[in-house]
């Protein structure tokens, strides 16, 4: 069976969801759809927004972090263990926080008030939110949320610090964090993910 990751065809929200179907062995297919498709297309989704996965004729799910949930659990990505796997549940949350904020400050805000958000979304939650995950980082001392294991946790973390990067905000400080990059990097499923041509962040 193959699912359908359908997106506007070019990067944002739909990045983080063909990296773990990647990593996660899913047998995906990146639907792309252009801005002129889009009006005519939202009345058929079901909040009037993308992305959304297309299980199959019966199953359609929306909203990114469900999304990247299901991918996960479908893979070896998603803990087994209750404890874990709210651990990442909270970790995940705390991204998602992070996210709508970043996509407030960087693609919403007006043009006045940008550099003033901008700051504010600096010296809160990006200090706030990173600096936790940080933490979490150096005390597992192994470049995963969850120690020993790759899990969504790690990924969803992975492309928020992309997007961040991409908007060119200086994570130097967040050393663990950059680190583990390079553990997540060195996954044979990500090594194969690079390579694909929907690989829109470049990682
Ligand atoms: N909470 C939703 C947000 C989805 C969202 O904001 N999608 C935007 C693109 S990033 C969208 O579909 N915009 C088009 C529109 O609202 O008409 C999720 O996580 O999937």
């Amino acid at each position: 069976m193959v699912v359908e990751i359908v997106y506007f065809a070019g990067p944002g929200r739909s990045e983080l969801l063909k990296l773990i179907a990647h990593v996660a062995n899913v047998d995906y297919k990146v639907v792309g759809i252009t801005k002129d498709e889009w009006p005519t297309h939202k009345p058929h989704t079901r909040y009037g927004q993308m992305p959304y996965l297309k299980v199959n004729d019966k199953l359609t799910i929306y909203q990114t972090y469900a999304i990247a949930r299901y991918l996960a659990q479908q893979g070896d990505l998603y803990p087994k263990d209750n404890i874990e796997a709210t651990q990442t549940e909270e970790y995940v949350a705390a991204i998602d926080e992070l996210f709508n904020k970043y996509a407030r400050v960087f693609f919403i805000a007006p043009e006045e008030t940008r550099e003033q958000e901008k700051k504010v979304f600096l010296e809160g939650p990006v200090k706030t939110i990173l600096g936790a995950l940080e933490k979490i980082l150096e005390e597992n001392g192994d470049g995963h949320l969850i120690k020993g294991k790759f899990t969504w946790a790690d990924f969803v973390l992975l492309d928020m610090v992309y997007a961040l990067q991409f908007k060119e905000v200086d994570l130097s400080q967040f050393t663990h964090i950059i680190k583990s990059k390079e553990v997540l990097k060195a996954h044979p499923r990500f090594q194969d993910y690079v390579t694909q041509e929907h690989n829109y962040r470049k990682y």
